[in-house]
């Protein structure tokens, strides 16, 4: 710890003991920043660009140091100068480079690349402001700017730039990197392009600001809302300057390596993270061909190096760019993306349905690109891809279907076990020995103590303690005091219709009314959810609204709050979830089947010894199938009941609304004057005339199942030796859901690094 204390004289002319914690947070950024670029980098001839328009990395201080193997050296030199490592790690800003689940599996993605030690790189753009810092004004949700960067920061410049062009002018890109350790190897880095001339002070109230403004607004944000026309071209802007300086930093560095072009394949590999980046394959084909290469070798050359993840069924999110946009902003991709669509009609001029642009609506279906003119195209858990192949991408699968193949998702579980549960990492080192950390299906060995009472009640024990140090956190961000010693029963996740927060919210009430009527819970319980919700998703933000309403409903009533608690915590990020995940008990999992690609949340809870309550969806079905049932709580439709609705166009709510009285008492309680008297009037009834006439995402048939099985979990829970053992076996079957093996699997399959 010599350098770490000289520099520290260095920078401040003092000692540790007399520092700040931010003073201390800089030098410790910077001190750690060095011992990343020092380490040496495997150099390859062939190398991955994981090009993904999010990276949900959270905070990297204390990741990189327990990468580095120097945590516990560092935090004990701190705390020998009376310094909490901690306390330090509050004073850093959490990037803020992505939405959700697909943000964060690239992040994750990235630590098992480097682990793994594989010549693998990412790509993405450097937003200044962020995904919105989420707050809480009169229960409901508002959007301010999170700008995360500051003078010091990860970020290193690289004085690297390239130039992008769009219809009547062209932007300057410039290249920041990031190092991304991995655990005890070589970091790998994170490319992030930016603009000169983003300017901060075009952001009016909120986070709204002039969408027309793209010479200064590009970077600003993730995602800008695209509800209307100016939104939608913005991120048509974005995606193609991220792609651009993507593909022309991929062709100069092969070149440097020896590439002639025509043999790019033996070079280069790009996974298209969703279709974000989709633009990546007509653009690579207009640089190929500005160099001379002809078009059909062009586009040859792309699909043995395209590849592309496919997240969602949902058709709302797969996107469809109007030609008319793309012709306003990147003319010189329209005619390259018509002569690939031209070749496809010409291939296939029966299948309509393998079209890329859509003749009735001109709409160019990005997926559909990414298919024809990649070699892979892969789903992301089991029964998405299933799903994928025999319904939402049949027509693709009957005439590709050597290039669909399953990626079942996975975490880093040096962030979501080694950083975040310490107490829980030592017990399993202490009991199997350090092997989990690097491989992670040694995990396995902890089920010889499935029996054995002193690690079931350490095991409980741990949990409590992460309860406690919850309870801290959940009081600091809501101010609301909860009881360590009732059932933590957490849903955080994006705020969607599809995953359900309605159902349990429905569940809450149900429980209000019976704790009302007297019928007291065996156990009590704390309802925990963190949601940011889109700003332009109306009934995403009723739904944030009526649960706020209800924890402060449930709050302030005497009668029911000693038996239940409902908190939502504010801006949930990694940060929170880091806080949440190792505290809870039931991991709420219940999104209509079907609908969750994977879900990697469930993964992260079971990690940290949560029981799963959940529908037969994405990874859940993975996850049965490795506990057994008595250890997870299933419930509700299946998929394929799911689908054969949805292709009938059967379902009815009100038909449920009408024949079940309890199910109606709960959904009319939405309006009822307990709920108006707290929320208001507009987004209330708005949220219970959705409910009532439509239900799109089919709560009332899974209402009473979810009850049912929601009681029946919380009444096991009372015999803590039994719950103790659902902990262990989830924790032991885990190893399955490490990153590590999906990106072993992403590399045999279809990287070939
Ligand atoms: C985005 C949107 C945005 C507009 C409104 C509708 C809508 C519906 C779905 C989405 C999701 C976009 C893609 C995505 O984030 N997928 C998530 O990817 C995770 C990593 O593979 C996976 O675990 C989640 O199940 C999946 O939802």
């Amino acid at each position: 710890m010599q350098a770490l204390k000289d520099l520290i004289a260095k920078l401040y002319e003092k000692d540790c003991a007399a520092c700040t914690n931010e003073e201390l947070y800089a030098a410790l950024l910077t001190y750690t920043k060095e011992q990343l670029a020092g380490k040496s980098r495997p150099a390859a001839k062939k190398r991955l660009y994981y090009i993904s328009a999010e990276f949900l990395l959270g905070k990297l201080l204390s990741n990189n140091l327990i990468n580095l193997g120097i945590y516990g050296e560092v935090a004990a030199f701190l705390a020998e100068n009376g310094k909490s490592l901690t306390e330090i790690e509050d004073v850093e800003p959490e990037p803020s480079l992505g939405n959700g689940g697909l943000g964060r599996l690239a992040a994750c993605f990235l630590d098992s690349i480097a682990t793994l030690g594989l010549p693998g790189e990412g790509i993405g753009l450097n937003y200044h402001l962020g995904l919105f810092q989420q707050v809480f004004q009169k229960h409901k949700q508002c959007e301010i700017p999170n700008p995360w960067i500051e003078k010091e920061s990860w970020l290193l410049p690289t004085g690297e730039t390239f130039t992008v062009p769009f219809r009547g002018f062209s932007l300057k890109s410039v290249l920041y990197d990031m190092d991304i350790s991995g655990y005890q190897s070589s970091p790998i880095r994170l490319h992030l392009f930016d603009t000169e001339i983003v300017n901060e002070s075009i952001v009016e109230k909120g986070i709204s600001f002039d969408k027309h403004d793209i010479l200064h607004n590009l970077t600003l944000f993730l995602y800008p809302d695209d509800s209307d026309a100016a939104g939608k071209r913005l991120r048509i802007y974005q995606q193609y300057f991220m792609v651009s300086s993507a593909a022309q930093y991929i062709l100069q560095e092969a070149e440097k390596r020896g590439c002639t072009l025509h043999d790019l394949p033996e070079y280069a590999v790009v996974q298209i993270n969703d279709t974000h980046p989709s633009m990546v394959i007509p653009e690579f084909i207009r640089l190929l061909t500005a160099r001379g290469i002809s078009f059909e070798e062009a586009s040859s050359i792309v699909s043995k190096v395209c590849a592309y993840t496919n997240h969602t069924i949902m058709a709302e999110a797969l996107e469809k760019w109007p030609v008319s946009d793309l012709e306003d902003a990147v003319p010189q991709l329209v005619p390259i993306i018509q002569r690939l669509d031209a070749a496809m009609k010409e291939k296939y001029p029966d299948s309509k349905e393998l079209a890329i642009i859509d003749e009735k609506t001109d709409l160019v279906n990005m997926a559909h690109m990414d298919i024809h003119y990649g070699f892979s195209i892969n789903g992301v858990a089991a029964l998405h891809t299933d799903i994928l192949k025999t319904s939402t991408l049949k027509a693709f699968y009957d005439v590709y279907p050597e290039k669909f193949n399953n990626k079942t998702n996975g975490i880093t579980f040096r962030r979501w076990l080694l950083a975040c549960n310490q107490p829980l990492t030592e017990f399993i080192a202490s009991l199997i020995g350090e092997d989990f950390k690097k491989d992670a299906f040694a995990l396995e060995r902890l089920l010889d103590y499935q029996d054995d009472p002193a690690v079931l009640s350490r095991l409980l024990e741990i949990k409590a303690g992460a309860k406690a140090a919850c309870r801290d956190f959940i009081l600091q961000n809501t101010g609301v005091d909860v009881d360590v010693s009732s059932v933590f029963d957490i849903q955080s996740k994006r705020l969607h219709e599809y995953k359900r927060q309605q159902l349990n919210a429905l569940y809450i009430i149900h429980k209000y009314l019976e704790i009302k009527e007297g019928k007291l819970p065996a156990q009590p319980v704390t309802y925990i959810f963190g949601a940011k919700a889109a700003p332009a998703y109306t009934i995403a933000k009723d739904i944030i609204h009526l649960i706020l309403c209800l924890q402060e409903l449930i709050q302030n009533d005497p009668e029911v709050s000693p038996y239940m608690k409902v908190v939502m915590v504010e801006n949930y990020n990694v940060t929170a979830a880091e806080k949440l995940i190792p505290a809870c008990d039931v991991s709420e999992q219940i999104s209509l089947a079907s609908k969750e690609a994977s879900g990697t949340g469930n993964m992260k809870f079971m990690l940290n010894g949560a029981v799963t309550l959940g529908t037969l969806d994405g990874a859940n079905v993975e996850i049965r199938d490795l506990v057994g049932g008595e250890n997870i709580y299933i419930f509700g439709q299946s998929s394929q009941e799911v689908i054969a609705h949805y292709d009938a166009e059967d379902y009815k709510a009100k038909e449920y609304y009408k024949k079940d009285p309890e199910l109606r008492r709960c959904v009319d309680f939405i309006t009822g004057p307990e709920i108006l008297a707290i929320g208001s009037r507009l987004e209330l009834k708005r949220l219970h005339k959705e409910l009532a006439g439509k239900d799109y995402f089919m709560t009332f048939p899974d209402f009473q199942a979810y009850v049912e099985t929601k009681d029946r979990a919380l009444a096991d829970y009372g015999d803590r030796t039994v719950w103790a053992k659902k902990m262990l076996v989830n924790i032991a079957k885990s190893g399955f859901f490490s990153s590590d093996r999906t990106i072993r699997q992403y590399n045999e399959d279809i990287w070939r690094l």
